[in-house]
């Protein structure tokens, strides 16, 4: 195949909803069993297999019309009254009230672009806006429109190393977690910034939130600000110690 046809190929395949992740992953995808094998708690475990088995590649979320939206109550806030948390904090405020334009999200670890972008920067990536159905651990669902990067756009331009498997992302208010590499790759997973046709509101994790159509609704971080892509099982802190499992796929 000549060079040509190669770039038209791959323009192609970049263009589709799977094409991201589809070209990230071919070769990475059978690194990746041992290191669950050994890590995950067992529960754990039989649950990814499953969700891996049944459902192979990139299944998508349902996606909902317009009509669908419900008026979606913030209503996972932990505890805003501790003045650093981004609700609270005067200079989170400042942020918010300045357009977010001193805001940065950082990217690095196992990357061999690792940078720092702006609200501005992110934006300038395409677009992708979907309407999905937000399901909490604690018994409520709603459904709302998203408008975001896919997070697999951030992760190509930064240049991940053929070790990747897992990424941390770490939120403003001390919420850190982590995804394995094809979620973060689902042509479905956002960094988004957008909300019902709006910009993101500070209840709903403005500037930037992780949208996680696979797994239930804690793993849709909020106040995201630093991605640290890293080979290890890690970045387990929000979920495993507070008695989450650390993958919740729907
Ligand atoms: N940084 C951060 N992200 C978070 C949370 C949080 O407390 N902090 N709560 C999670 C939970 S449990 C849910 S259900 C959703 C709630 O999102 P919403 O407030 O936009 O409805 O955010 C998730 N992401
Ligand atoms: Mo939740």
């Amino acid at each position: 195949m000549n060079t040509r046809r190669l770039l038209t190929r791959r323009n192609l395949l970049l263009a589709g909803l799977t094409g991201v992740g589809g070209l990230l992953l071919f070769g990475r995808t059978k690194k990746l069993p041992p290191t669950y094998g050994h890590i995950l708690r067992m529960g754990d475990n039989l649950t990814y297999a499953a969700h891996r088995l049944l459902l192979p590649g990139q299944s998508l979320a349902r996606e909902y019309s317009r009509r669908d939206i419900t008026p979606f109550p913030a209503v996972f806030i932990k505890d805003t009254s501790d003045p650093t948390h981004p609700m609270s904090s005067e200079s989170y405020r400042r942020l918010q009230a300045g357009g977010f334009a001193d805001w940065r999200l950082r990217v690095e670890g196992l990357v061999d672009r690792p940078g720092t972008y702006s609200l501005a920067d992110l934006k300038r990536f395409p677009a992708r806006t979907q309407i999905t159905r937000h399901t909490c651990e604690e018994g409520w669902s709603a459904i709302g429109e998203w408008t975001g990067v896919q997070l697999g756009r951030v992760l190509e331009a930064a240049e991940m190393h053929p070790d990747a498997r897992f990424v941390t992302l770490h939120c403003n208010d001390g919420y850190v977690d982590s995804i394995d590499l094809l979620d973060a790759l689902h042509p479905q997973t956002l960094l988004a910034y957008g909300m019902n046709g709006r910009d993101l509101s500070l209840p709903h994790g403005a500037p930037v939130r992780l949208r996680l159509e696979t797994q239930m609704g804690y793993k849709s971080m909020k106040y995201v600000e630093k991605i640290v892509v890293t080979s290890e099982f890690g970045g387990d802190e929000g979920t495993i110690q507070d008695g989450w499992s650390w993958y919740a796929g729907i």
